[in-house]
C-alpha cells in the first residue's frame, strides 16, 4: 500500500475535506506549518477578492494525537468562509429555493459544458462547484505534509514563477537555490520580474482580460533510484506528469529541457556521466540537468525540475462568446469576481504536487510502518550509495 490522498468539497459548500493515507506513524505534523502553505497559495497580484476572505485554518478530524502520525488515515478540514451566505444554494440536504434559476449559459475554456453533458445536469452551477480551483487548497495540504515527510530525506522542494503573460525572469546562470531563495521573498515568486509583471497583470485588469504563464518546480538533495522503468505506472516522469497535469489551468507539462531536447542532436542533449569520490552520498554526478533529475523513469540523484504552463484564466471580465444551453441564443458568458492571473498561486499547487510525488516514491522504496524505520533504510541506502 502507498500514501494515497482524496479531497472532498464544493467552492461555495461547507469547506474542504481531505483524506490522505500510508503515512508512517511517529512522524511530527506541524498545523501552523500546513496554514502557511495555504496562505502562500492565496497570495499573489491580480488574485480574485475572495482570497480576502478565506482564512484556510485547518481542522484536524483524525489520524494524529497530540501532533503526532498514528499510522491511521489523516482527515483535514478547511471551512469555506462564505457557505452561510451560499447556503440557500448550496445546502447538502435542503431543498431548492422557490424561484432558483440554474446557470444555463457555459463559460469557453471552464469544465461547464462537457460537464453538464456527461452528468445531464441542467444547471451548469453542479460543475462549477467542484471543478473550482478552491478544491486545490485540498491538494496544498496533501504536499504539505509530504513536505514535511520530505525534510527526514533532507529533500527540499521550491519552485518559481519563469514568465507571465510574455515577461520572463532571468533564470540563464542562476543556480536553482538561489532561485528558490529569491522566490520566497518576491510577491509573485518572480525574481528580479515584479514589477515588470504586476504592470502586465494590471493592463490587463484595466482591459477586462486574464493572462497565463509557467512556473517551474525544482526538488534539491534526491537521491538517485526512485521511481522505476519496469512499469509505466512506476515511472517518476509519468507520475510527474499525471500530478502536474491534473492542476487547473495547467496545458503543459515538461521534464527538464523536454522540448528543447527534440530541437537538439543527442550529442548536446544528455547528460554526460562523471565521478567524484568526494561527492556524498552518491559519487556519480552530471555537469548538465537537461533531463530535469530523471531518466529512464529514475531519479537521477541530480535535481529534478519540471516546467509548467497554465493558460490564461477562461473567466474573463470582457466576456468570450458563448450559448444559452436552453434558449440556444448567442451570448456573452457572464462574468463573476475572479482571478486575473493565478500563476503564482498554481506554482504553490505545483510545489505540493511535486513533493506528493516524491513523497510516495520516497515511501515506496524505504517503507515501514514508523518513520523511524524509514529514515533507517535511508541511510543504509546512503551507505551504499557512498560505497560505489
Ligand atoms: C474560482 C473562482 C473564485 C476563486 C476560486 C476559484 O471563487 P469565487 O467563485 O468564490 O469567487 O477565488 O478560488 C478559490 C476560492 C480558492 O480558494 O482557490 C474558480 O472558478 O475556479
Amino acid at each position: 500500500m502507498g500514501l494515497e490522498f482524496h479531497t472532498a468539497g464544493e467552492s461555495h459548500g461547507k469547506g474542504i475535506l481531505v483524506y490522505l493515507s500510508g503515512f508512517p506513524a511517529g512522524m511530527d505534523i506541524d498545523v501552523a506549518f500546513i496554514e502557511d502553505e495555504l496562505s502562500r497559495r492565496r497570495k499573489g497580484f491580480g488574485v480574485s477578492p475572495r482570497m480576502d476572505l478565506e482564512e484556510d485554518r485547518v481542522e484536524v478530524l483524525s489520524g494524529l494525537r497530540f501532533g503526532k502520525t498514528l499510522g491511521s488515515p489523516l482527515v483535514f478540514w478547511v471551512q469555506n468562509s462564505e457557505y452561510e451566505k451560499w447556503r440557500p444554494l448550496m445546502d447538502p440536504v435542503g431543498k431548492k429555493p422557490e424561484g432558483y434559476e440554474p446557470v444555463t449559459v457555459p463559460r469557453p475554456g471552464h469544465a461547464d459544458l462537457g460537464g453538464m453533458v456527461k452528468y445531464r445536469f441542467d444547471d451548469i452551477r453542479n460543475v462549477i462547484e467542484r471543478a473550482s480551483a478552491r478544491e486545490t487548497v485540498g491538494r496544498c495540504i496533501a504536499g504539505a505534509v509530504a513536505k514535511l515527510f520530505l525534510r527526514h530525506f533532507g529533500v527540499r522542494v521550491g519552485g518559481f514563477v519563469e514568465s507571465i503573460g510574455g515577461v520572463r525572469v532571468e533564470v540563464e546562470g542562476h543556480p536553482f537555490e538561489e532561485m528558490l531563495e529569491r522566490a520566497l521573498l518576491s510577491p509573485l515568486a518572480a525574481p528580479g520580474k515584479e514589477e515588470e509583471m504586476k504592470r502586465r497583470i494590471a493592463e490587463a485588469v484595466d482591459s477586462g482580460d486574464t493572462l497565463g504563464g509557467t512556473f517551474i518546480v525544482v526538488a534539491l538533495h534526491v537521491v538517485p533510484g526512485l521511481g522505476s522503468y519496469v512499469e509505466l505506472e512506476r515511472r517518476l516522469d509519468s507520475r510527474l506528469a499525471f500530478y502536474l497535469m491534473g492542476i487547473p489551468g495547467v496545458k503543459g507539462v515538461e521534464i527538464g529541457a523536454g522540448f528543447l531536447g527534440a530541437t537538439l542532436p543527442g550529442s548536446r542533449f544528455h547528460d554526460e556521466i562523471w565521478y567524484d569520490r568526494g561527492r556524498t552520498p552518491f559519487p556519480f554526478y552530471r555537469k548538465t540537468n537537461r533531463s530535469g533529475g530523471v531518466e529512464g523513469g529514475v531519479s537521477t540523484g541530480e535535481a529534478i525540475w519540471v516546467r509548467c504552463a497554465m493558460k490564461p484564466i477562461p473567466t474573463l471580465r470582457r466576456g468570450l462568446h458563448s450559448v444559452d444551453v436552453v434558449s440556444k441564443e448567442d451570448v456573452v458568458a457572464r462574468y463573476e469576481r475572479s482571478d486575473v492571473c493565478a500563476v503564482p498561486r498554481a506554482l504553490v499547487v505545483g510545489e505540493a504536487m511535486l513533493s506528493w510525488v516524491l513523497a510516495c516514491a520516497y515511501a515506496e522504496k524505504f517503507g515501514g510502518d514508523t518513520l523511524e524505520e524509514a529514515v533507517e533504510r535511508f541511510h543504509e541506502y546512503c551507505t551504499y550509495l557512498e560505497s560505489l
